[in-house]
């Protein structure tokens, strides 16, 4: 059905339910299934008199509607959920007995949440943040959640310090302030005072923190796991969601415009990709260690503020999740949605990762608040398609209707059933790893080398990458009022490379402090050396990695890009046509914006929808601008402020711009009326051309858009002042 039939059809099924009768014939009734006959005046002694305490269908509306809402998540509270499938692409036998990793013809229904961590559900999509990234996977073997983010390490080296993270990161609990920002002095008081964050806080400064959109992110499960096969041999594996459009984000001054003109950019562009047959796409990657080589590295696999390099071991890429239909109900699905680290299936088990050992307690216990008991597990999205038997009763909103009279194990009387299930038929067993300790409190020598990686991610970034992150420290920390928290978290990043440290402290107007300011660890073991288990300095080379770069990830093509067609009455048609149809056939969403909404005339008559009106919208919203010909269109785009507005912000954004005929008037205050085609090192991403036809702008334009941004123009302004 096209959308607009649904429009018209939802349209005149609400001019039915005003009869108490929907489109299909379905009555309106209580909870109780009683036909309502008004639902529209409440019970009263009289036209103008007193409502009625009888008036028990009143009574039933508000009270439900007085108790819809549940407490949100206390991270990760707002959120984009959408199903689809997963598919492995050839038997992964040899490394994992996990039946949904075996079969290529084996489509693994799925439901995905992606999510910011520190606001809450009203917040924006685009504050500064991780996102997670969170897969229920319904196999024929029980529910497997694979419950990572969009960063491949971790704040804090044990989950006993999470509360204390995320204290630091909400609100300040005074005033409520700031809400979904990391731009605020507890955050930063932790934070330099943590030195295990500091690989992770150069991934929040970065880019990665304010994705373009979730279907252009990476996906990380953060800690290592273990892969198991038939025959009980264990490997490490690291898991990896690596997105089909590329890797790309937008950049902070245009998050900040993006989060007031649409606060929900990014889950609106999941379900309108979804709506559109646009489905997002990720390749399912693999990190494999032979558990011989557990300690070949210079850092604890069990580390989750350590990565594994890519160069060092590849991702292999096995499988491919396909997200290809929007929930029903947001709140049936996506907000009732309950995952879990410990929901594993046969071939994948944890490891001793102490970050994960504490998210094993963590979630159930979360969900009893938030969904109300523990029968969580059979609200619908939450249901295994697996069949689910076992002695559990009872408990708040019990579900199922349990038969017979035994409800214990072991039982003969109800035939010893249920019945424990051998290994060999999918029984689950825990590796038996092999553990003889101490109990102490405390941590591995590897993990106090905090600044390694850091380093390895801040060497590995672009130009305008780094550029980037010093730009973010120097907006967080000037938002920071204690000078000694500043002064403190500078010298961390002394740690990591002296001239981020030097650029930083310049922004701030500070000085790089002589040493590093830290309370002394005093977790150390009883033979220790106490040296070895303080903050250890960077290693002299670290080397880079380029796959911790966004520069080094390809993107195929436009598609899905928003692409915004400037036009007035006037505009020069057949451009605007030729364009559209280039782009659209490129796979791109063309929308035309004009100085107000309805219908343009243009030069030659032709009447043309207009989709956006200037007021609505603004460059942030788009990849990349067109402005075509046409002397009033383009003379009526020059006395709107909004317009010049929309074209400056696309340039300064780093977006690519074309324009054509007359439309190359308005691009000129960016090209000094010098660059006769544009493109090129000169005026990158600026497509121009008398001397090209409409079909060859056209070409250019989709090759530049292709390239995302184009950072050369920032740099260069940067260097002119
Ligand atoms: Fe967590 C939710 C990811 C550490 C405690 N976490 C939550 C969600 C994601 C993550 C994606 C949202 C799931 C959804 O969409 O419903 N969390 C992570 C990752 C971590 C991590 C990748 C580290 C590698 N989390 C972590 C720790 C703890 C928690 C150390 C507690 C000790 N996380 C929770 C929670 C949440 C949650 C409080 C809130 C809502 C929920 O669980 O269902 O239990």
């Amino acid at each position: 059905m096209s959308k607009k039939k649904k429009q018209d059809d939802d349209v005149k099924s609400a001019d039915l339910a005003r009869f108490g009768q929907d489109s299909t014939g379905q009555y309106l009734t209580t909870d109780q299934g009683l036909r309502i006959n008004d639902d529209q005046n409440s019970l009263k002694a009289g036209v103008r008199g007193s409502t009625l305490l009888e008036d028990f269908i009143q009574l039933e509306k508000i009270t439900h509607f007085d108790h819809e809402r549940i407490p949100e998540r206390v991270v990760h509270a707002r959120g984009a959920g959408a199903h689809g499938y997963f598919q492995v692409y050839e038997s992964q036998a040899r490394l994992t007995k996990a039946g949904f990793l075996q079969d290529p013809s084996l489509k693994t229904p799925v439901f995905a949440r992606f999510s910011t961590v520190a606001g809450s559900r009203g917040s924006s999509d685009l504050a500064r943040d991780v996102r997670g990234f969170a897969v229920k996977f319904y196999t024929k073997e029980g529910n497997y959640d694979l419950v990572g983010n969009n960063m491949p390490v971790f704040f804090i080296q044990d989950a006993v310090k999470f509360p204390d993270l995320i204290h630091a990161v909400k609100p300040e609990p005074h005033h409520e302030i700031p809400q979904a920002a990391t731009a605020h002095d507890t955050f930063w008081d932790f934070i330099s005072l943590m030195p295990e964050s500091t690989h992770m806080v150069l991934w929040i400064m970065s880019d990665r923190a304010i994705p373009r959109s979730l279907r252009m992110m990476e996906g990380f499960g953060v800690h290592t796991f273990r892969f198991i096969n038939a025959e009980g041999k264990s490997r490490f594996v690291k898991f990896h969601w690596k997105p089909l459009l590329g890797v790309h984000s937008v950049v902070w001054s245009e998050a900040l415009e993006i989060s007031g003109k649409d606060p929900d950019f990014q889950r609106r562009d999941l379900w309108e990709s979804i709506e559109n047959g646009d489905f997002p796409e990720w390749e399912f990657g693999i990190q494999i260690v032979e558990e011989e080589d557990e300690n070949k590295f210079d850092f604890d696999l069990l580390d989750p503020t350590k990565l594994i390099p890519e160069e060092l071991v590849p991702v292999q890429r096995i499988g491919k999740m396909v997200l290809n239909r929007n929930p029903q109900n947001y709140f049936a699905e996506t907000e009732q949605v309950a995952f879990h680290p410990g929901h594993l299936v046969p071939g994948i088990d944890f490891t001793n990762d102490p970050l994960l050992q504490g998210r094993l307690f963590s979630y159930t216990d979360t969900q009893l608040t938030r969904l109300g008991g523990p029968n969580f597990h059979e609200i619908p999205i939450n249901r295994s398609v697996a069949p689910v038997n076992n002695n559990q009763r009872e408990g708040h909103m019990r579900q199922t209707i349990n038969t017979g009279r035994v409800s214990y194990s072991p039982n003969t009387l109800g035939g010893g059933c249920p019945m424990q299930a051998a290994a060999d038929i999918s029984g689950f067993v825990s590796y038996p790893e092999k553990i003889d300790a101490q109990k102490v409190r405390g941590k591995s020598e590897k993990f106090f080398d905090h600044f390694s990686q850091a380093s390895l991610f801040f060497n590995s970034q672009a130009d305008w990458e780094q550029e980037h992150i010093v730009k973010a420290f120097q907006f967080e920390l000037g938002k920071v009022e204690a000078p000694s928290v500043c002064e403190r978290m500078v010298g961390m990043l002394a740690q990591v490379d002296k001239t981020l440290a030097g650029r930083v402290a310049a922004g701030l107007g500070i000085a790089v402090p002589a040493k590093l300011q830290l309370p002394l660890n005093r977790s150390v073991p009883a033979d220790a050396n106490p040296e070895d288990y303080q903050p250890k300095p960077a290693r002299k080379s670290v080397g880079t990695s380029p796959a911790l770069s966004m520069s080094s990830k390809p993107s195929e093509g436009i598609r899905t890009r928003k692409i915004a067609i400037l036009a007035a009455d006037g505009v020069d048609e057949t451009a605007l046509a030729a364009m559209k149809k280039a782009l659209t056939a490129a796979g791109a969403n063309c929308r035309v914006v004009a100085p107000r909404g309805g219908m343009l005339r243009g030069a030659g008559g032709t009447e043309i929808k207009v989709d956006h009106s200037l007021a609505t919208t603004g460059s942030v919203l788009f990849d990349a601008v067109y402005i075509p010909g046409g002397t009033r269109s383009v003379a009526t785009l020059g006395r709107e402020a909004d317009a010049l507005h929309f074209i400056s912000q696309a340039y300064k954004h780093c977006k690519t711009i074309a324009a054509s005929g007359e439309g190359r008037g308005l691009v000129s205050p960016f090209t000094g009326n010098q660059g006769r085609n544009g493109d090129g090192e000169q005026f990158p991403g600026i497509i121009l051309g008398p001397d090209r036809s409409i079909e060859k702008i056209a070409e250019d334009f989709i090759g530049a858009i292709s390239r995302h941004r184009h950072w050369k123009r920032e740099m260069k302004s940067e260097a002119s002042g």
